[in-house]
């Protein structure tokens, strides 16, 4: 390869994935322990479970699951959020959902910044959960002023990483050496940096007006908050954390554990205390504390259909509305019997899942085609089992189990009320574009692989 031929987004986006997670593991110890014990959860999980290990060589996605991973950062405005979008996109990495984090006492919004192909996602599906602060929230607007203030001074990036986007941007990508300072230079983005930018009278005022301000607003960057690992079986990590010394929050986050997972499952462990420096008005420094940096592991199930993931909301405020789990985890089986009791009305096949139009399938021949079909033979060449079907990975996130995650690493008296007030237009206005809707995207995935059964290898279907 000749020095100046341009490197795939996709190579760009998997370097930063590993050195990112390199840095995280040598900033968080306990990260690289969780590292270790998912490792240990999947091997053991693939080992006694040789169909899913089948479907997933069948699929070509047994690759991608040691890589597998997301993030999350925190920005303070608009200018951040759009620069961070070019940023991405050099790593094949676009803006999918709205979640408005409000609803559930958090002051942002946020969308995941993925790659969105099929082939982008095999090679590695490294996910950036990313929200904006939303000033307009703080109700106390002497407050509300002085955080803009230093918002405004600050420059979350380096000369370099912006040279860089300007010139992939100009020339459609970047040469080896150019991707190779990239990722360095956008890790100096995502670092911790352990000395705040302001006093510690404001730290506490900004505190108080919720803890995760304080998180946005005291420092020099969007130090990542937490990475996540992909799991198997997340019930298998949530039981043996603590053998492994880290302490998990009090309940798994999402649907029940079930024989066909669906969307999302989460746990996490909770955020380390950490010594900061804060400025003195009349030079130097003074220590304290701060609560941000966290590990958490996901399991991932398939994508559901708006009527899916319809039910799967009603199932869940259901269950909410008889029990909420307790931080301290005093009433945790309570919640999980309720949990599974009240999805027991979610069937859990993987026929019945796609015969009700539940969940989204990927479908392809398993054997030659017998003859002259058409689409409209597609039930009766499933059950001649020429065409199989697989349920597509959700690939995304869901609202009230990320307030969960925000809230069990803000503190749990951290719960707060805000007016819900989601706004997406004011975020991709912040964003520079509009964001993918999710639902869109699957449904056309799905339409695509069944387009492709029936469409004969000349071309003509
Ligand atoms: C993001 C929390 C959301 C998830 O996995 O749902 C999230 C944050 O704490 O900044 O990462
Ligand atoms: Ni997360």
């Amino acid at each position: 390869m000749g020095e100046n031929t341009i490197v795939s987004s996709d190579d760009i986006r998997s370097a930063f994935s590993m050195a990112v997670s390199d840095m995280y593991k040598a900033e968080v110890p306990a990260y690289g322990t969780l590292m270790s014990l998912v490792a240990s959860v999947n091997r053991t999980f693939l080992e006694t479970n040789a169909e899913f290990r089948q479907r997933l060589e069948k699929t070509d996605s047994l690759n991608r699951l040691s890589q597998e991973r997301h993030g999350a950062i925190r920005l303070g405005t608009a200018g951040e959020l759009a620069t961070m979008r070019r940023i991405f996109a050099i790593m094949g990495m676009f803006p999918v959902g709205y979640y408005d984090l409000s609803e559930a006492g958090v002051p942002v919004h946020s969308t995941a910044f993925r790659p969105i192909g099929d082939a982008a996602l095999k090679r590695n599906p490294f996910r950036v959960f990313t929200s904006l602060l939303r000033l307009d929230l703080i109700a106390d607007v002497s407050l509300r002023v002085e955080a803009q203030r230093v918002l405004s001074e600050r420059q979350i990036f380096t000369k370099k990483v912006l040279a860089l986007t300007d010139k992939a941007e100009r020339g459609g990508g970047l040469n080896r050496e150019d991707a190779g300072s990239f990722v360095e230079e956008l890790l100096e983005t995502f670092r911790w940096h352990d000395k705040a930018s302001i006093d510690i009278e404001l730290y506490h005022r900004l505190h108080d007006a919720h803890r995760l301000i304080a998180d946005v607003v005291s420092f020099k960057g969007p130090h990542i908050n937490h990475l996540t690992p992909r799991t198997l079986d997340i019930d298998a990590v949530q039981a043996q954390m603590p053998e492994w010394g880290i302490t998990p929050k009090a309940v798994v986050e999402g649907p029940p554990p079930r024989r066909c997972p669906i969307l999302l499952r989460q746990t996490s462990f909770k955020a380390l205390e950490e010594q900061v420096s804060f400025r003195n008005s009349g030079g130097g420094w003074s220590s304290g504390l701060h609560t941000a940096r966290f590990g958490e592991v996901e399991q991932r199930g398939i994508a559901l259909t708006p009527k899916g993931r319809k039910l799967y909301d009603q199932l869940l405020n259901e269950v909410r509305e008889q029990v909420l789990p307790e931080a301290n985890g005093s009433n945790s089986t309570e919640y999980e019997d309720c949990l599974s009791k009240v999805f027991a009305a979610f069937p859990d096949d993987w026929n019945s899942i796609r015969k009700e139009g539940l969940g989204y399938f990927s479908y392809s021949l398993s054997s030659a085609k017998a003859g002259d079909v058409s689409e409209n033979d597609l039930e009766a060449l499933i059950e001649t089992g020429v065409v199989r079907f697989d349920p597509i990975v959700y690939e995304d996130f869901l609202p009230v189990s990320a307030a969960g995650i925000f809230q069990s690493n803000l503190g749990d008296e951290a719960a707060q009320n805000f007016t819900a007030t989601p706004s997406q237009q004011m975020f991709e206005v912040a964003l520079g574009c509009p964001v993918l809707d999710e639902f869109e995207h699957y449904s056309a995935i799905e339409k695509s692989s069944v387009t492709q059964c029936f469409t004969s290898p000349g071309g003509s279907s």
